[in-house]
């Protein structure tokens, strides 16, 4: 199945700059901002700045400098947050059965608390 993105996502008008976000960090094919509803004391979200519905997708057809520049900004992102003392949770959830609100790829880091046990 081809992905379809829509740049009516909210994400997508963020990164046109039509919505305010706190940002966290810019890079050339990404960007890290500060989730509106945080879960955890550090909830940022890592978005590639590429039409990438989801992790999949965005391994598909990226290009290796957006791929490289995304894992690089989540490491980033983490490492300005100190989180290599006590750790942190990614979650990137994909689709319907992935309870993805937004379609536009975006890895969630969870810390600054001890986080519940899940798999499911
Ligand atoms: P999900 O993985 O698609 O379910 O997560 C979407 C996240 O985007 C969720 O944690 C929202 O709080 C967050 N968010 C945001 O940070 N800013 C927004 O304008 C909107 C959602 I809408």
């Amino acid at each position: 199945m081809a992905y379809q993105y829509d740049d009516q996502n909210i994400f997508a008008k963020i990164l046109r700059g039509e919505i305010p976000n706190d940002t966290v960090l810019e890079t050339e094919h990404s960007l890290a901002f500060r989730d509106i509803q945080p879960q955890a004391p550090v909830h940022i979200l890592v978005i590639p700045r590429g039409p990438y519905v989801c992790f999949d997708h965005f391994a598909q057809e990226a290009s290796d400098a957006e791929i490289t520049d995304y894992v690089r900004a989540v490491g980033e992102v983490c490492k300005m947050n100190g989180l290599e003392t006590d750790g942190f949770r990614l979650i990137a959830n994909a689709g319907h059965d992935g309870v993805q609100e937004v379609p536009h790829l975006h890895v969630h880091i969870l810390a600054g608390r001890m986080l519940g046990r899940m798999l499911a």
